[in-house]
């Protein structure tokens, strides 16, 4: 049906990607720029994909396999936000310049 649901997928850098593709019509791909992989699904099949997104950004995924006339706008997109651990290591280091700062206050 020239689309993917979910179409836009995101997630956090370091997190492990599960992608189960299920061809509901004819056989249709799937393939990730950025990460350079790419899964084909037969009618009624599941095609299984896994990885680790270990680059942050925004990533377009597309169909690759010619599937009908609307095939070259079936697209989506993966979003790789920064590591949690990152901002959890952030968050504390301006709780602690915070803290710091109102002990001199005093
Ligand atoms: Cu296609």
């Amino acid at each position: 049906m020239y689309a993917y649901a979910p179409a836009v997928i995101g997630i956090q850098r370091g997190d492990t990607v599960d992608i189960n593709l299920v061809a509901t019509d004819v056989v249709h791909g799937l393939y990730l720029e950025g990460y350079d992989l790419s899964v084909d699904a037969d009618p009624g099949q599941t095609a299984r994909l896994s990885f680790v997104a270990d680059q942050p950004g925004s990533f377009r995924f597309y169909c690759s396999v010619a599937c009908g006339p609307l095939h070259p706008f079936m697209s989506g997109r993966l979003k790789v936000g920064g590591s949690r651990l990152f901002w959890r290591i952030l968050g504390l280091a301006l709780i602690a310049g915070a803290a710091v700062s109102l002990v001199r206050l005093r």
